[in-house]
């Protein structure tokens, strides 16, 4: 048994590394819905459907837990998924509230009320689907108080990180960062809501400037699911090999997402 990682695309690479440093022993999944990338754009039913199916296709390999590692499918189809399709036994998490409880510093399972946290102004970089959603805005108001939060739908820089059009990105990041500074000039903290963003978190950072924490998922998820697992070791893998499946074509797949992880990734065709 193996824990299943879904994404819309090559994202949620970035989370599958994190994970594979900080859990080398356990036994991964990952499934990319390359076929139909990018989510970012697609409405809520749309997403939701994609998402179950892909999903569905790591509980067929044997894997009891699976980690939405999309923002845009965590946002549009998590709770719809928990609340009505995810079989006895099987277990499915997103990536956005271990990000949330970094910030409000508190721990998965904790529903005492809202409280006053120490970040006042927060600013939350996303594709269009995930802000539009308002999923981060909700999971914040559950756990703390006087959090202002201003949100930019980053059109656009999921497609040049699939392209590989890194200078593309690049300019387009400078420019997301800029139009939410003319709403909030300093904000104190911000969140990369995207698991494709880790990959220009540099850029991210330096047109924030300094005195702004950023807070970017792949560890901070990789430490959560450590401890998850800890609490749920019948869900801990043993004894079989990593995989890579995919809905689109292996081959470019595994040349791009070798160049995304400057490492030799080979992806199958998922049946
Ligand atoms: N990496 C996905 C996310 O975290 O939202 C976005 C991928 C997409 O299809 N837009």
């Amino acid at each position: 048994m193996a824990v299943g990682l879904f994404d819309s695309g090559l994202g949620g690479l970035t989370v599958l590394d994190a994970v594979a440093r900080r859990l080398p022993d356990t036994p991964l999944v990952y499934f990319g819905d390359n076929a139909n990338t990018p989510y970012g754009v697609r409405t809520a039913d749309d997403i939701y459907e994609l998402t179950t199916k892909g999903v569905q296709i790591l509980f067929d390999q044997g894997c009891d837990l699976v980690i939405l590692a999309c923002n845009t499918a965590s946002a549009a189809a998590l709770r719809r998924m928990q609340e009505g399709w995810v079989p006895e036994g099987k277990r499915v998490l997103g990536v956005f509230v271990p990000l949330i409880e970094a910030l409000t510093e508190r721990k998965w399972g904790d529903n005492s009320p809202p409280r006053p946290v120490a970040v006042e102004t927060v600013a939350l970089f996303a594709t269009p689907a995930t802000v539009s959603s308002r999923a981060f805005q909700r999971e914040l108001a559950f756990r703390a108080i006087g959090v202002d939060v201003e949100a930019q739908p980053c059109a656009g820089v999921v497609d040049a990180i699939e392209m590989g059009d890194m200078i593309l990105a690049d300019a387009l990041v400078r420019s997301h960062v800029e139009a939410l500074m003319r709403r909030m000039p300093k904000p104190q903290a911000a969140i990369l809501g995207c698991t494709h963003y880790p990959l220009v978190e540099e850029v991210f950072r330096e047109a924030l400037g300094p005195g702004v924490a950023v807070y970017s998922q792949p560890d901070l998820v990789a430490e959560a699911l450590a401890d998850y697992l800890g609490r749920h070791p019948d869900k801990v893998g043993h004894g079989v090999k990593s995989r890579f499946l995919t809905s689109g074509d292996p081959k470019s797949v595994s040349n791009k997402a070798t160049q995304f992880l400057r490492r030799r990734i080979e992806f199958e065709a998922a049946e």
